[in-house]
């Protein structure tokens, strides 16, 4: 940074002292020759060595109370930076801040150059580490059990507004957050054979082995009242070097073992709704389970003994199916390592898992291939026998259940090449099987988990999303904060249900002003960041509309493009007319694999260029396509946002907390009766939320029955309109066939709706113009959403959790 010679020592506080002292001990570098990144680093070690205590002092205490641990298990943790998370939990934000400005550095400048820790696809990642921040929060003693990727979800650069994949490289400046535990190390096998001898004891001789080792991050809860721990596994492998092959002069050969070591986990797979399918990604998970598996086991034993009492002391809750397999080896531990019988072993793995599901997406319930399976995990395949022969027989004994059912509840799919259910066994391995939002759990009844519902009555229940307010809105949106707690106190601060008493704020209308400030200063903030990475540049007065997530079909980003290129061409036959000037924003990445998602991206991309050069829509119409969208992004759009868009096809998106950060931060949402948008509805009132579409219900109906899209597209004008305009290529001059399968996919099947849905959806984006009109009326619904929408707080969904899930509060 700046040259540091004329600061004098002595108006260095003593964590300036501190700060410097890591730079040249920990870093090995002078206040001359540091950087950013090294600032960075000394900063965050600083601070690291002041939560180490608190961190000690917690495991201490649960260990000391004999507490019960709750271990959440997820393949993904989309953490994003830490820096500013933690000094604000920890209340040390001004401090740290003054004590860098007097080494001339500034604390937002290098909070900004964090690398994000994307450690994973979308929601379900996101969910996983605002709950770790509640669980600490609540002092529940809780670990997170993940993968440490070397590279998380890739980089998205947009070039001619194509998505490209860019490796993310998150690593690249070492991680200061991270111990290394080398002590903490686990033996993973794959493959070989099993065997048994008289006594009936089972051996598992793997075929190869790699070793886990794990890499712990501290996780600091709101007022650093406790530190949990999420521990990331990386491999090696046990010979890092064969040196016989190398002296032989195989240099490459003689280090395959650690090259295939490294490789799971080497990336994150790209896909958030389709099960990726490759046996690499088995491999990952089953490294994963068994490492966390093995090191709860460990733990339990000696802290309490006894590993039948392992259910009263530890519950571990599967995020998704992805850790599915762990049901497996915690058995296979139990049989074959600890001595209990089959009946038991069971019974403890019942009582110790619980199982969240996560979509209902069919393409994203995964299977395995048997022998794949059993090539792999050979002694985990005998379990899963086992346990099928246990459930199946069970299944028998009910009178109602046919042979229909039956092949439905087992964990073995025999329709075509026989595959391994991981979501039916996480189901029958699980005492709690949970949904994410109150329709999601009502369709898991009634859809995918019809028959095992009816076997096991009492197992479904709902968990309703949560975000942490603390990232969502005390961090990303210091203003709306700051405006907070002027007109109602801090108290919202450490129960997001107290921001109820702002509801009476939306009548007054100095508030109402005030509000609309911070908007608008967000507003700015945002426009000036397009401007500076994209060169466009936006009206911060205009409404801005936003819809930034994974880009999916269900998602249905490709509605909103279609009503964009409809409004395009109204504002153009009636330039006369009063429009609202209107920013449209887009963010999010398409898997890699996924062609209709890639084509979308390019889609809003071909169509900003067209729009926003334009010269006779006079910039009331602005679109802009912000790339590489991550958490960071995010926590920089959402409280610039004025309306958020969450029109999924109904019953299709499990929940959606993107929807409760916007709200949070007073978007209105424009929404489909879908997922947690419901509960939205239900807790800002209806005259705060725009509605529009089919119900569930309705699109159920529509895909068993006679549904015609074609139709619908030619008899709504302004539909086909813009859909002709898009397949006949007026948006993509260079390739005027480009769209053309895209516009065909909605004539011939349009399994999402849009054409159903757009004329409800059109005349909800009018009727928004018209609130926007009543601008007052508009900031009163804003701030309704903002005091309402406190009970979305991941702190109720963990408490939800830890009552009746867990049994850990
Ligand atoms: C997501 C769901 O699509 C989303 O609706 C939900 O809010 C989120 O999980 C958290 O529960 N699912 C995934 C996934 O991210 O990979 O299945």
């Amino acid at each position: 940074m700046t040259d540091n010679d004329t600061t004098p020592a002595i108006d260095r506080s003593p964590l300036a002292g501190r700060i410097v002292d890591t730079l040249i001990h920990r870093i090995g570098k002078d206040e001359r020759a540091a950087r950013k990144h090294d600032w960075l680093a000394a900063t965050i070690l600083t601070l690291r060595d002041e939560i180490i205590d608190k961190w000690m002092a917690s495991t201490r205490q649960a260990h000391a109370a004999g507490a019960k641990r709750v271990y959440y298990l997820s393949l993904e943790f989309l953490i994003g930076r830490l820096l500013r998370d933690a000094l604000s939990n920890l209340g040390r934000n001004a401090e740290v801040a003054e004590a860098l400005a007097s080494l001339g550095v500034d604390l937002a400048e290098i909070e900004e150059i964090e690398p994000d820790a994307a450690l994973g696809n979308g929601g379900l990642g996101r969910l996983a580490a605002c709950f770790m921040e509640s669980m600490a929060t609540l002092e529940l003693p809780a670990y997170g059990y993940g993968i440490r990727y070397v590279n998380g979800m890739f980089r998205q650069r947009i070039d001619d507004g194509w998505q490209v994949e860019l490796p993310e490289t998150w690593l690249a400046h070492g991680n200061p957050w991270e111990f290394e535990r080398r002590e903490s190390a686990y033996f993973i096998g794959f493959g070989g054979e099993v065997t048994g001898n008289e006594a009936g004891h089972v051996h598992w001789k793997p075929a190869e082995a790699v070793e886990a080792v794990a890499y712990d991050t501290p996780v600091v809860g709101w007022r650093g009242k406790r530190v949990n721990t999420l521990r990331l596994w990386s491999a090696r492998a046990f010979d890092p070097i064969r040196l016989d092959a190398f002296n032989a002069g195989d240099h490459i050969g003689a280090l395959a073992g650690q090259a295939r070591a490294e490789s799971l986990v080497r990336v994150l797979y790209p896909s958030d709704s389709s099960s990726a399918g490759q046996e690499l990604r088995l491999r990952q998970e089953y490294f994963f389970s068994s490492a966390s598996i093995q090191d709860i086991v460990r733990r339990h034993v000696q802290y309490f003994g006894d590993i039948r009492t392992l259910p009263d002391k530890a519950a571990i809750q599967l995020n998704d199916t992805h850790p599915a397999v762990s049901v497996a080896e915690l058995m296979r531990l139990l049989i074959d390592h600890h001595d209990l019988p089959f009946e038991e072993a069971w019974e403890v793995t019942r009582r110790t898992f619980g199982y969240t599901n996560h979509t209902l997406l069919p393409e994203a319930l995964e299977s395995w291939p048997l022998p794949l399976f059993e090539r792999l995990l050979p002694r985990h395949m005998q379990l899963i026998y086992a346990i099928n022969g246990r459930v199946l027989r069970e299944a028998r004994k009910s009178p109602s259940m046919g042979d229909h059912s039956v092949a439905a509840i087992s964990l073995i799919d025999e329709n075509g090449e026989r595959r391994v259910r991981m979501a039916n066994l996480a189901f029958v391995a699980s005492h709690s099987v949970n949904g994410v939002a109150a329709l999601h759990t009502e369709l898991m009844k009634q859809t995918v988990f019809a028959d095992l519902h009816r076997l096991y009555p009492e197992r479904i229940n709902n968990k309703t999303n949560g975000i942490t307010p603390r990232r969502w809105l005390m961090g990303c949106n210091p203003a709306l904060t700051a405006l907070i707690r002027d007109a109602i106190g801090p108290a919202f601060c450490d129960d997001a249900a107290e921001l109820r008493s702002l509801d009476s704020f939306a009548d007054d209308a100095s508030f109402r002003e005030r509000f609309a400030e911070v908007k608008r200063s967000n507003k700015v903030g945002l426009s000036n960041f397009i401007r500076e990475s994209t060169g466009l540049r936006l009206d911060p007065d205009a409404l801005f509309d936003v819809q930034i997530k994974r880009v999916h079909e269900y998602k249905r980003q490709l509605l909103n493009i279609i009503e964009t290129v409809a409004l395009y061409d109204q504002i153009r036959s009636h330039p006369e007319k009063d429009w609202t000037p209107r920013v449209k924003l887009f963010a999010g990445k398409a898997a890699s694999s996924y062609h209709n998602a890639k084509m979308i991206i390019k889609l809003a991309n071909d169509v900003a260029k067209r729009i926003n050069s334009d010269p006779s829509v006079g910039g009331l119409l602005k679109v802009a396509f912000i790339s590489n969208y991550n958490v960071s992004l995010a926590e920089r759009i959402i409280p610039a946002a004025d309306l958020s868009e969450q029109i999924s096809t109904a019953g299709m998106e499990a929940s959606g907390t993107g929807n409760m950060k916007f709200a949070l931060n007073g978007a209105l949402t424009i929404g489909t009766l879908d997922g947690a948008n419901i509960e939205i509805k239900d807790h800002v009132g209806d005259e705060n939320i725009v509605i529009f579409g089919l119900t569930a219900d309705e699109v159920a109906a529509k895909r068993a029955g006679d549904y015609r899209p074609r139709e619908i597209i030619e008899g709504s004008r302004e539909l086909s309109q813009a859909v002709n305009a898009i397949a006949s290529g007026v948006f993509s001059p260079d390739d005027p066939d480009r769209y053309r399968d895209l516009m065909n996919g909605l004539y011939d099947r349009d399994w999402f709706m849009v054409a159903a849905d757009f004329d409800g959806y059109a005349a909800a984006q009018r009727s928004v113009d018209a609130r926007w009109a009543d601008r007052s009326n508009w900031q009163a619904s804003a701030v309704r959403n903002v005091a309402r929408v406190g009970w979305f707080s991941s702190d109720r969904t963990i408490g939800e959790y830890a009552r009746e899930i867990w049994g850990a509060m």
